[in-house]
């Protein structure tokens, strides 16, 4: 571990512009740690520092307009200065965080620089903890390893895209956007509420806002003109729904109309501020009498999907277009309707591809493997929550908020712990159910009887009587019923699956290969059928999309080994087998 202080102590924001030193290229977006062939640069723990330095274009530099400098996301805690400037800090790694730098622009040169630090603590989202070694005999003076509550590698630097944009100085600094579907009369009718909030008037200004939907080929279709008030209604007969994916030549598909919102000063009239955004219309319910399912347009969903990563070779966890719409093309081919965003926030370009190929999404917070409840985690766990659902609630294809990925909540304090982030996050949401994903026990959980739904994470034939695959179907039927029994609410077994080594075959089958994988999502099949008759079931996720990176384990052979893909996205034996199974569920449901 890096002298972690002596950046700051140093003033490396004003020296890196000197170049020199250890300073060495890198890309952003990206995760740092697969670039180089070192290792002390892959296993880091520490503070890295980034910069950059250019020429802003006129746009930004003209004294008109409002300059804001946006980060998609930095893992984990980042400083940032605007030339010598300290503009912003911010903690957490997979949200956005934007600040105000007008005042700093200038037409000459200007440097970002960005302090990241990785190192995670028993008190951050997610936990971690940086273990010092004493024992000399084995171990050098200053040696450390981080221990992670996670399996996943635990990439970091600048993760996502960093840009300067402007506004006018009368702006939308929000809006939120609800549909509904009207099915009481022959025609269905699409319902938009919205409510919009700006900054930027001064007394002498006053403002009108337009609000007018678009059809995919820009025609407008309702409007909500001179409107007055921050917050309006409109309807939109014989709708064209968002429906989650079935298949692209019907009828029913992810239809976007665009929603365009506009500033316009009283005495005017050209707008100001003008935002654009993406619009699903399709109604969501859910109630436990409405046969332990959800409705997506008073239509039974049932999930055919993924966990998934954001992960992939070289750049880690950095976004990266390609990889996305590989994913998004690969998971369509399959026939699957969603995915859950395991284990933290994934990108806002991700969440747009969902909307636009209709994925659902159970939108998942970073706090994965949570092994202590206490106050201070709790509103942690609720401010990053609450962040979650500021950038993703306008998103048509986001269903289900998940708090958590396997907390330890066998223990009691688990209990009061969750129900009160239920309540306060159903306060900012109510219109999405709330769950989060278990890999307790039906009878010793303490914290899944909050929930609206259940998501439960069970290995049959892996973790547990390895290699036992006759014992699959018997396991899952019962785990589920038994969550469905005490709990009488619609369960997802949100991962089920087996580590398969991309051309490793056997048979009989055996554990790592192709075979072996297949085999186990085909055994749960028979399972997820008789459930679902029995009305218990309402989604299926295989781990995983993809295989993934990991820390280095004797269980993990470069990697996690469980996607029905590569690494770099070509199929394994399971992708067809599971592709088969998809697309008959679409037909069925
Ligand atoms: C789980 C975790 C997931 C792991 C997976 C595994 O239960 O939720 O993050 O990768 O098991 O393969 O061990």
């Amino acid at each position: 571990m890096n002298d972690p202080e002596v950046g700051m102590r140093e003033k490396w924001w004003k020296k890196l512009r000197l170049g020199g030193g250890d300073v060495i290229l890198m890309p952003v977006p990206s995760s740092y740690n697969d670039i180089t062939q070192e290792t002390r640069i892959r296993d880091h723990i520490g503070v890295v520092w980034y910069q950059k330095c250019g020429y802003l274009p006129e746009r930004v530099t003209n004294r008109s307009r409002r300059v804001v400098l946006h980060f998609g996301s930095v893992n984990y805690r980042s400083v940032v200065w605007v030339n010598d400037v300290k503009v912003t800090e911010n903690i957490g790694g997979h949200l956005p965080f934007e600040m105000e730098v007008t005042d700093l622009r200038k037409a000459g040169k200007i440097c970002v620089t960005v302090a990241v630090n990785n190192t995670l603590t028993p008190n951050s989202i997610p936990q971690g903890k940086v273990v010092h070694y004493k024992d000399r005999q084995k171990y050098p003076e200053g040696f450390v390893t981080q221990r992670l509550n996670f399996d996943f590698f635990h990439y970091a630097g600048i993760h996502r895209s960093v840009n300067f944009y402007t506004t006018p100085f009368a702006y939308f600094t929000d809006v939120t956007v609800l549909t509904d579907v009207d099915f009481s009369s022959d025609a269905p009718i699409g319902i938009i509420n919205f409510e919009i909030e700006f900054d930027g008037q001064t007394a002498s200004d006053t403002f009108r806002y337009n609000v007018i939907l678009l059809d995919e080929n820009g025609k407008e279709v309702a409007n909500s003109m001179s409107n007055t008030k921050l917050s309006g209604e409109m309807k939109v007969e014989n709708p064209k729904l968002w429906w989650p994916y079935l298949s692209q030549s019907e009828e029913k598909y992810a239809y976007l109309y665009t929603l365009q919102f506009q500033l316009i000063p009283e005495n005017d009239i050209a707008p100001q501020d003008i935002y654009n955004m993406k619009v699903g219309i399709r109604s969501l319910e859910w109630d436990q009498s409405m046969q332990n399912t959800l409705l997506i347009n008073n239509k039974p969903l049932y999930i055919r999907g993924f966990g998934r990563h954001e992960d992939a070779d070289i750049r880690g966890r950095g976004f990266d277009l390609a990889i996305a719409l590989r994913d998004a093309y690969l998971m369509q081919w399959i026939g699957a309707n969603g995915y859950r965003t395991s284990h933290y926030p994934y990108s806002e370009e991700s969440l747009d591809i969902a909307d636009q190929f209709g994925f659902v999404v159970i939108d998942e917070t970073p706090a994965i493997g949570l092994s202590n409840f206490t106050n201070r985690l709790q509103k942690k766990h609720l401010k990053v929550t609450t962040e979650l659902i500021a950038r993703d609630k306008n998103h048509p294809s986001v269903i289900i908020w998940s708090l958590s990925n396997e907390p330890l909540t066998q223990l009691p304090t688990a209990d009061e712990y969750f129900k009160e982030l239920v309540q306060n996050v159903s306060m900012l949401d109510a219109t999405r159910p709330v769950t989060f994903v278990t890999s307790q026990q039906w009878n010793n959980d303490v914290a899944v009887q909050h929930m609206d739904i259940v998501c439960v994470n069970r290995y049959a034939g892996w973790y547990g009587d390895e290699g036992h695959i006759e014992l699959i179907e018997r396991q899952t039927i019962s785990e589920v019923k038994n969550w469905y029994t005490k709990f009488g609410k619609p369960v997802i077994l949100s991962e089920y699956g087996a580590g398969a080594l991309s051309g490793f075959h056997s048979l009989p089958s055996a554990m790592w290969t192709e075979e072996f994988e297949a085999q186990t999502l085909f055994k749960h099949f028979s399972a997820f059928d008789k459930l679902y008759g029995w009305d218990m079931l309402m989604g299926e996720m295989v781990w995983n999309f993809a295989d993934f990176m990991t820390p280095q384990e004797t269980i993990r052979p470069t990697g996690c080994m469980k996607g029905v893909f590569t690494r770099n996205r070509q199929p394994k034996l399971a992708a067809y087998i599971l592709r088969q199974r998809y697309w008959q569920l679409a037909h069925k449901h």
